[in-house]
């Protein structure tokens, strides 16, 4: 597996549900992105394997959003991470003992573990919002490699790059929900992920290049 490391600050999450068209997307954006998303839609149409596949492009970050008991999290990212994922995204509201198995099994092969704290969509202000904070303290104090911000809500990034200091902060929700990549990154997002922006665009790599260059940017 191959680490992800700091280039572009794009990672593109890759929720297309067939199989062709993700590998076409993957080559299309190599070289743009610093790793590719890969969640539910894709591997439930195309099979685990399709991470593997996408490796050949960039790392891949797996969005399982695990939430489960500690040894169902452990089954769940070890299958990630022996597919050849290079992060898992979980959930860290499931508490302390999950999450830190999660970031065991992480440790065992390697790879990193990202928790999400409050999520981007209007949604997430009525249960997430308010434990957001705590959240990114235990990604803190158990260990993990970084959390997910939302886009949507730069002045949350900010707050939140408050709690983790050096973690790595994923900043979800730019483009079509409504989020700015420049505005994430200078408020404290290490890598913004951009999906429907780009893969519902006429030219995805155009698209790409063009968020790269915003971020180069504001930099
Ligand atoms: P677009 O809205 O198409 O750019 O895609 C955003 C991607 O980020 C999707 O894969 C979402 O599932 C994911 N995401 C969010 O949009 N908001 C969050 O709070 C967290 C995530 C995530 O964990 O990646």
């Amino acid at each position: 597996m191959e680490p992800i490391s700091r280039n572009t600050q794009l990672i593109f999450a890759l929720d297309v549900t067939d199989r062709n068209q993700a590998i076409s997307l993957s080559e299309d954006v190599a070289g743009f992105a610093d790793a590719i998303k890969i969640g539910y839609p894709l591997v439930l149409s195309s099979g685990l394997e399709i991470i593997d596949e996408v490796c050949e492009f960039a790392p891949v970050i797996a969005d399982f959003k695990v939430a489960d008991t500690p040894n169902t999290a452990n089954l769940i990212c070890t299958r990630a991470f022996e597919a050849g994922a290079s992060a898992v995204i979980v959930h860290g509201f499931t508490g302390r003992d999950s999450l830190l198995e999660c970031i065991k099994t992480g440790r065992e092969y390697g790879g990193g573990i990202f928790v999400v704290t409050e999520m981007s969509h209007p949604g997430a202000v009525e249960f997430m919002q308010p434990q957001a904070m705590a959240l990114a303290k235990l990604a803190v104090e158990s260990g993990a490699s970084g959390v997910v911000a939302p886009a949507t809500r730069p002045e949350r990034v900010k707050q939140i790059r408050s709690i983790v200091g050096g973690l790595e902060i994923i900043s979800p929700g730019v483009g079509v929900q409504g989020g700015s990549a420049s505005d994430a990154i200078r408020a404290g997002a290490d890598y913004v992920i951009v999906g429907r922006s780009i893969y519902n665009s006429g030219n995805p790599k155009l698209e790409a290049e063009r968020f790269v260059k915003e971020i180069e940017n504001c930099r």
